[in-house]
């Protein structure tokens, strides 16, 4: 069976499709009659009848058949006509259908690369929340062969896509003469929801590589076509992915394993981390070797809608508030059958995490499972429309704490779950945000590693519930880091005796201090000038732009938050006389 990646797409050419085929150990008849069980039977005698008469689905056919008869009607609009499934039946969804997934009809515009301008940084390709732009170093040799089998009308256009940079180009030429490859950045227009995330992180660089242009006739052909020879070039030479270069870890094939074709929104700051994590851990551990155990939120809906799988790694969801248990299950299983090396995580969002799946995380943390936990941390219940959890900002107005006359917004202050874990025993945690790309893949690097349970808590941003913008996932992260909103943090047990030498607050600006000092405007970036970018804090603000009363707490008890980690990472500047 063909591996499901965005670069290795099943080859619909030679898609023959044979029917699933369905076997019973005790044979077809006498199977089905050891499904029914007798009445007053006991459920462990009718069990253990059951035993030998489970079908066993010929895996290849099914999924085989399954994406061209299943994932075809659906995507004609005709899945209402579909007989029952053998695979709905035991709520199964083959890995990496995401792929086949066509969203090129949703958005008005599409970003355009400029060459002259890409470093190669990679940035864009890593921020993207979609797996809808991808980037490829090739030799230029084989890149001229294969444009030279190009219809000619497309080839000036195929060409102009390609990069000559310092990196991946002049560098190594210096040292080998020869071995300098050309770098390519390429749109999947199936996948781009047009959120024009690339396009920011680009600008705020400085680069000004990409940007965004409308869609006409021609242009989804033209990147489809562009995207499939990109596709069927070879994949970038391993010499050109350093690992001390943590952000070339996707232009390796085997990082790219959550696909694209999740149902998020447009510029979804949790599908960004998701895919960041993904890359990082697949990179250290090989697609056979990680589970995922989804408690239900966001991430479960738009990665599980039917008939649609974004993840090329086994995933499962229970519900709301028992991942962590239902991990400490599998683990012990896993474990038993001696799989002791596979990578497990729990995925989740505030809500499951901090409120209802709280008791079954801690049991967990304190268990020293090897167990990781992946906190998608949107500071509200995204998926059910916005109410509050505990990890809700002192101020802001959700479903459950709106903004009127009697309350403004959440009154209580909000709970830190990084904090929080570290109190357990023995336990890796790290506080940090996908737009801090090598801090938090240094994190997921660390978690997989250390030998038990590891929490990470991401700051992600959520466009409808925090009000800001499609292309806003990164900015904001950044802002909530530098106004000391979701400081980032490490804690390593394996680091010392003493919680300073364990803890550090690396990566935050201005770390002995309480604000950091824009050194453009002199003035301090603090809460207030954080929730002033967004809507879900909007009306704190008078018409002359002051805060609240509510606001100014908000931001009190922030900094005391601040300068507890700075108490227990040891890096308070002292008072000055
Ligand atoms: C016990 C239980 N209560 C409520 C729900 C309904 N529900 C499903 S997802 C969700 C919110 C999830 O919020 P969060 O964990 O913060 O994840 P997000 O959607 O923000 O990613 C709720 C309330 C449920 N599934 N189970
Ligand atoms: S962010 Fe801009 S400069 Fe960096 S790789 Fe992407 S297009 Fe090139
Ligand atoms: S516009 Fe958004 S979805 Fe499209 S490639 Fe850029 S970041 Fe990805
Ligand atoms: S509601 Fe928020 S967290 Fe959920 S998919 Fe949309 S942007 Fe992402």
């Amino acid at each position: 069976m063909s591996t499901i990646s965005p670069l290795f797409l099943i080859d619909e050419d030679d898609f023959t499709a044979p029917p699933p085929k369905i076997h019973s150990r005790a044979g077809m008849a006498e199977g089905l009659g050891t499904l029914i069980k007798e009445a007053g039977a006991s459920k462990e005698t009718h069990a253990v009848g059951i035993e030998n008469t489970i079908f066993e689905i010929d895996l290849e056919g099914y999924v085989e058949d399954f994406n061209e008869r299943v994932i075809g009607a659906y995507n004609a609009g005709a899945d209402d006509d579909l007989p029952a499934d053998i695979g709905v039946a035991r709520s199964l969804v083959p890995a990496g259908t995401g792929v086949l997934r066509d969203f090129s009809y949703i958005a008005p515009q599409i970003p355009a690369y400029d060459q002259a301008k890409c470093v190669g940084c990679m940035t864009c390709v890593t921020e993207c929340p979609d797996t809808a732009i991808l980037g490829k170093v090739v030799m230029p040799d084989v890149l001229e062969l294969a444009l030279a089998e190009t219809p000619e009308a497309e080839r000036a256009w195929l060409a102009e896509q390609w990069a000559t940079t310092t990196k991946f180009y002049s560098v190594p030429e210096k040292k080998a003469p020869g071995s300098g490859g050309k770098f390519g950045i390429f749109i999947d227009p199936t996948k781009c929801k047009g959120c024009a995330e690339c396009v920011q992180v680009c600008a705020d660089l400085g680069y000004n590589a990409l940007r965004m242009i409308e869609k006409e006739e021609e242009t989804i052909p033209r990147y489809r076509n562009a995207f499939e020879f990109f596709r069927k070039l070879p994949p970038t030479p391993e010499r050109f992915i350093s690992d001390r270069v943590l952000v070339d870890m996707m232009l390796a094939d085997r990082s790219l394993l959550y696909v694209g074709g999740a149902g998020s929104c447009a510029g979804c700051g949790e599908a960004t981390a998701l895919r960041m994590w993904m890359a990082a851990t697949a990179f250290v551990a090989g697609r056979e070797n990680i589970g995922i155990v989804n408690s239900t939120g966001c991430s479960t809906v738009y990665a599980s809608t039917y008939p649609y799988n974004p993840w090329a790694v086994s995933w499962t969801n229970s519900l709301f508030e028992n991942g962590p248990t239902d991990a400490m299950g599998v683990r012990a299983r896993w474990d038993q059958m001696g799989w002791e090396d596979k990578k497990l995580w729990v995925i989740g969002g505030d809500g499951a995490m901090l409120d209802i799946g709280f008791a079954s995380l801690s049991r967990m943390l304190a268990s020293g499972m090897n167990i990781k936990v992946l906190v998608l941390d949107t500071q509200v219940y995204s998926n059910t429309g916005g109410q509050s959890s505990t990890g809700t900002f002192q101020g802001q107005g959700t479903k459950m704490s709106p903004f009127g006359k009697a309350e403004m917004g959440k009154s209580e202050a909000r709970k830190e779950i990084a904090n929080i874990a570290m109190m357990h025993p023995n336990v890796y945690v790290a506080q940090t945000t996908a737009a801090h790309m090598n801090h938090f893949y240094r994190a997921v690097l660390d978690a997989n590693a250390y030998p038990g349970p590891a929490l990470i808590s991401v700051y992600t941003t959520c466009q409808p519930e925090h009000g800001v913008g499609d292309h806003e996932a990164s900015q904001r992260a950044r802002a909530a880091v530098d106004s000391r909103a979701f400081p980032l943090l490490i804690y390593d047990p394996r680091k010392g005796d003493t919680f300073r030498e364990r803890l550090d607050l690396k990566g935050n600006p201005a770390v002995q201090e309480d604000w950091y000092v824009n050194p453009k405007t002199k003035e301090p970036f603090t809460f207030i000038d954080f929730a002033r970018g967004e809507g879900r804090f909007a009306r704190h603000f008078d018409a002359a732009g002051n805060p609240s009363p509510m606001l100014l707490s908000a931001q009190a008890e922030r900094l005391a938050n601040w300068r507890l980690l700075q108490d227990l990472a040891g890096v308070r500047a002292p008072a000055k006389a």
